[in-house]
């Protein structure tokens, strides 16, 4: 099996600079040597190199629209690519919810593909909804076939095309919604779990759920967006919208090991993790670490171990 790594250095979707660092210290926790372990051929596409922008006015109150969008429409180059190299996994070191990203690529090679959304965020706001004005916010919403009339004709973004309903997406561990959010996942009918539905349910039905919405019908490949916000702050301290009361650090490898376990996971992106917004270098290094072992366990690390197969035994 091989997998595509690739570091998305791009801080413009939110106003705190700083998560442009995300893919170096992720890959200094040791990403690269993790993932040979697991037995992969690890392809590392390196960063992307993005080129800024200088003029670039606020669409509405929207900020930096044609960064975000040339940033986008460079990552999901980058992912047809990898895709293209016959790479069955793409893992997407994005670190500022630039979300929208590779799925316009992805999901035109791969028309069947669904999204598991973990995060305290549901990042569906419009431009109109949002409060921020924070393209990473609202990667959802430029995704959803039914939400296209909604949204207005941002500079930077005419390249993509919606590609997802809302029946093919779930979201787990929300507890930071918008009030506009709010109406679009109750309008829409979108199945979601918050950090409550959790405490209700354990995050072992949780996942039964998730795959019966899925899955049920017909396998197919699931997209993964993992924001190392959904974590409680205590587990995930360097990003840069932390909200209490988050994914312990059992629930979130638990999700993972289950994702694994399909067996259909195709691509998955980590995302928010701000090493410049950590207190100490411990906070940084311990957010990196766990960004790490999400993506580790996404792979199939599992906390009972392996044996080599029995030929492989010296
Ligand atoms: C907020 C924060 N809902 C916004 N979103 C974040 O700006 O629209 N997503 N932090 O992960
Ligand atoms: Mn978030
Ligand atoms: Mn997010």
């Amino acid at each position: 099996q091989s997998v595509a790594v690739l570091g998305a250095p791009f801080s413009r979707g939110q106003k705190r600079r700083g998560v442009e660092h995300g893919p170096k210290v992720i890959r200094d926790a040791g990403l690269i040597e993790r993932l040979s372990g697991l037995d992969y051929s690890v392809h590392d596409f390196g960063d992307l190199n993005f080129h800024h922008l200088e003029k670039d006015e606020p669409y509405m109150d929207v900020k930096f629209p044609r960064n975000v969008g040339a940033a986008n429409k460079m990552l999901s180059g980058a992912v047809s690519r990898a895709v293209g190299a016959g790479h069955t996994l793409v893992i997407n070191l994005l670190y500022d919810a630039q979300i929208f990203k590779e799925l316009f690529s992805f999901y035109s090679l791969c028309p069947d593909l669904c999204l598991i959304w973990v995060d305290a965020h549901a990042d569906v706001n419009t431009p109109m909804t949002s409060p921020s004005g924070n393209l990473h916010g609202q990667p959802v919403a430029f995704m959803l076939k039914e939400l296209q009339d909604k949204m207005p004709d941002i500079p930077g973004f005419s390249w993509m095309k919606p590609c997802l309903s809302s029946s093919d997406l779930v979201y787990i561990g929300l507890r930071d919604v918008d009030p506009g959010e709010h109406h679009i996942l109750k309008n829409l009918g979108i199945q979601y779990f918050t950090m409550r539905d959790i405490d209700r349910l354990g995050i072992q039905r949780v996942m039964e759920v998730t795959f019966d919405h899925l899955l049920a019908r017909k396998q197919r490949p699931i997209h993964l967006s993992f924001d190392i916000d959904a974590f409680d702050p205590s587990l995930a301290p360097a990003t840069g919208t932390p909200v209490n009361g988050g994914l312990t650090y059992r629930e979130g490898i638990y999700i993972t090991e289950e994702i694994h376990n399909t067996g259909l996971l195709s691509a998955m992106d980590l995302v928010e993790v701000n090493p410049v917004l950590g207190a100490t270098q411990e906070a940084v290094e311990a957010t990196a670490s766990l960004a790490v072992d999400v993506i580790a366990s996404s792979l199939g690390q599992t906390r009972e171990g392996a044996h080599p197969s029995i030929d492989e035994i010296p």
